[in-house]
């Protein structure tokens, strides 16, 4: 029986936390209602205040499990997230052409906001080179945005030539979340802005900036609300605005399992 739900798939690592990674990722397509596909790219030992250990899966892992999903239904929208090596990135790039699968919104995840690199270097190069022109938005942070372009983000408009550089690599359009470093570069900047670019227009979304070193999963919340508005039929424009929306909202409602661990967004707020 066809099904009228619409499905969103992530291809992303394992956060047995919880916090990050492809299990928040399934929280915010159901916080969005939208049904969760995902594959695992890798199993990462972590909770929210450290990674223990990476171990990718292979690329023909990762292959056989969008070719089974792909058998039963086909995504709306899809999300990727760390991708963990060069072999994932190129076996992804292949598939999304082989299986016909949508243009996803690739979150660039270079490094975990606790420092463990979760791309590798050569990984880094064919994420530029194959996966960058198959995406249908890229939301890169400012570090990650500098990484891709070398381009360093003082200010208004470097962070616009970056956005600019971007979009030359071949994505449809592009968005640099402003939360881990402001473009003002100062601490202070009351305001965390991210910056959507379509070639067309810019776009600037602002929100308060929280006290503390930021939360474990907001980059995470953020692509996949964007791929969950996708699939339930927004345009890209729109579908970006309620995935900020939908992090500032999660974010206000944070919490922490514990003293040591990291401020979790609250997908069900
Ligand atoms: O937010 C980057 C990220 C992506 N994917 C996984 C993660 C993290 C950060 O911790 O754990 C699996």
């Amino acid at each position: 029986m066809n099904s009228a739900r619409k499905i969103a798939l992530t291809v992303a690592g394992s956060d047995p936390g919880g916090g990050a990674g492809l299990q928040a990722d399934l929280k915010t397509f159901a916080a969005l209602g939208v049904y969760g596909f995902s594959a695992v790219t890798a199993i990462i030992a972590q909770n929210s205040a450290r990674v223990a250990a990476v171990s990718a899966v292979s690329p023909a892992m990762l292959r056989s499990q969008l070719e089974i999903l792909v058998d039963e239904a086909r995504p709306d929208a899809i999300k990727v997230g760390a991708l963990a090596t060069a072999a994932n990135v190129a076996a992804l790039a292949r598939a999304v052409r082989d299986l016909g699968l949508p243009a996803p919104v690739l979150d660039p995840v270079l490094i975990s906001s606790s420092g463990a690199r979760l791309l590798d270097p050569d990984g880094e190069r064919a994420l530029i080179t194959n996966l960058l022109p198959l995406s249908r938005i890229v939301t890169p942070n400012i570090p990650e945005a500098e990484a891709i372009t070398g381009i360093a983000i003082a200010g208004r408009d470097s962070l616009r030539a970056a956005a600019h550089a971007i979009l030359d690599l071949g994505p449809q359009a592009v968005v640099i979340k402003g939360g881990h470093t402001s473009p003002a570069a100062t601490a202070e900047a009351p305001q965390s802005v991210d910056l959507f670019f379509d070639g067309a227009a810019f776009l600037e979304l602002a929100s308060d900036r929280l006290p503390g070193d930021g939360a474990h999963g907001t980059g995470c919340g953020f692509s996949a609300a964007i791929a969950a508005h996708l699939a339930l039929g927004a345009d890209l424009r729109s579908a970006v605005q309620r995935g900020k929306e939908f992090v500032t909202h999660a974010l206000a409602a944070r919490f922490q399992l514990s003293p040591s661990g990291r401020f979790l967004l609250n997908h069900f707020a």
